[in-house]
C-alpha cells in the first residue's frame, strides 16, 4: 500500500524543525477544517438549492442563504473555536471581526468564497487567506498588517480539492484532497522559468478600458503566450503558478459607463491580492499594483482596501512595473 504525507504531518515536521510551538498547526487544523465543510457544502449545495441567490426560495419552500455567507459562517466558527485568533478580517464583513480578543495570537484575513460569478454555474471557487501575528513582545497596536508581515497565506480551489500554502522564507507547496478528505502529497511549487508554457490571464472584456500604457503592453506581449480566464482569482492564479505568465486585474480607468471604472483596482488588498502576492513570492515570482509599487509593501489603511494587481513570474512582473512606474 503506498501512504502520502499528509499535511498535518508536513505542518508538525516543519513547526518543529524550525523550533516553533504549535498554536499555528491549531489554527491551520481550524482553516482546513473549514475549507473542507465548505468543499463539502459546495459539491452538494446545488441539490440543496444553496446556490442561488439570497431572497431567492428553494425546493422545500425555505430561504435561500447565499453560498458565500454559509462559507463565512463556517469558516467563523472554526476562527473562533480554535482559539487562536484575534481578530478577522472577511470579505463579507464590514467592520473587523473581534475573535478571542485577550488570548488570540493571530490575524486572520480572508474570503472564503471568492469568484462569486462561478458559485451558481458550480464551477470552480476560492478561499483565500493570509495570516499575521500579534506584536507578542508589546502592546498590540491592532493595526492591517501589509503583506511582507504576513506569517503564510493560502487558498483552496473549491471543489476541484487542491490548496496552495505558501510559508514565510520556507516555500510554497501545494496539497490535494485525498479520498477521505485529507490534504496530502505536499509538493513544492515554483514558477517555471521556460516561457514555453507561460499564460495571460485577465477579463479580456476590460482591456479597453485599462490605461493605455497597459494597453500597449498587451498589444506587445499577447502573441507570445496562450490565454486563459476562468473568473475566479485563486483558479487562474493556480494555473499561472504552474504553468508562470501573469494574471492581471489593472486599473479600469477609462469604462465607457463610468459606474463600472474602478482607478483603485476592483481586488481587495488584504484578502485577495496580498494572498496572491505573499504565494508568488515563496515560489520565486512578484506581485505590484497600477503604480509599480509591491503589493506586498502597502500598508492597508482600511480592511477592505482594493487595488489594482499585477502578479505572476518575475521578468514579467517587472517588465509591467517598469512600465507602471513611468
Ligand atoms: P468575483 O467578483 O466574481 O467574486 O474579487 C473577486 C473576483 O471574482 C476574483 O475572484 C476574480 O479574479 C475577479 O473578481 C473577476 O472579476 P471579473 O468578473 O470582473 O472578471
Amino acid at each position: 500500500m503506498r501512504f502520502e504525507q499528509t499535511f498535518m504531518n508536513f505542518i508538525l515536521q516543519h513547526q518543529e524543525r524550525h523550533n516553533r510551538t504549535y498554536h499555528f498547526l491549531i489554527l491551520m487544523d481550524a482553516i482546513i477544517s473549514a475549507a473542507k465543510r465548505i468543499q463539502h457544502y459546495y459539491l452538494t449545495g446545488a441539490l440543496k438549492g444553496n446556490l442561488g441567490l439570497v431572497g431567492s426560495v428553494n425546493v422545500q419552500g425555505e430561504e435561500v442563504m447565499r453560498m458565500d455567507q454559509i462559507a463565512q459562517e463556517i469558516t467563523i466558527h472554526y476562527l473562533g473555536s480554535c482559539g487562536r485568533v484575534i481578530h478577522a478580517v472577511s470579505e463579507e464583513t464590514k467592520e473587523i471581526i473581534p475573535i478571542n480578543t485577550e488570548g488570540g495570537r493571530y490575524f486572520v484575513y480572508f474570503d472564503s468564497l471568492d469568484g462569486s460569478s462561478n458559485v451558481s454555474h458550480g464551477l470552480p471557487v476560492g478561499f483565500l487567506f493570509g495570516i499575521a501575528k500579534r506584536n507578542l513582545d508589546g502592546p498590540e497596536d491592532g493595526h492591517l498588517r501589509a503583506g511582507k508581515d504576513y506569517r503564510a497565506a493560502g487558498m483552496f480551489v473549491i471543489p476541484t480539492g487542491t490548496f496552495t500554502l505558501a510559508l514565510l522564507d520556507s516555500g510554497t507547496w501545494r496539497f490535494h484532497i485525498d479520498e477521505i478528505m485529507n490534504f496530502v502529497k505536499p509538493i513544492q511549487v515554483m514558477l517555471p522559468e521556460d516561457t514555453r508554457s507561460w499564460e495571460l490571464s485577465f477579463n479580456e472584456a476590460n482591456r479597453r478600458a485599462f490605461a493605455e500604457r497597459v494597453q500597449a503592453w498587451i498589444a506587445e506581449k499577447e502573441r507570445k503566450y496562450a490565454f486563459r480566464y476562468l473568473g475566479a482569482l485563486a483558479g487562474d492564479f493556480h494555473r499561472i503558478l504552474s504553468n508562470g505568465g501573469l494574471f492581471m486585474y489593472p486599473a479600469i480607468v477609462n469604462h465607457p459607463n463610468p459606474e463600472k471604472s474602478r482607478p483603485k483596482g476592483k481586488l481587495r488588498l488584504m484578502y485577495e491580492a496580498a494572498v496572491v502576492a505573499f504565494i508568488c513570492r515563496e515560489a520565486g515570482g512578484d506581485a505590484v499594483d497600477e503604480a509599480g509599487t509591491p503589493i506586498l509593501e502597502i500598508q492597508p489603511e482600511e480592511p477592505h482596501q482594493r487595488t489594482a494587481l499585477y502578479v505572476g513570474s518575475k521578468p514579467l512582473v517587472d517588465d509591467i512595473a517598469q512600465i507602471l512606474r513611468g
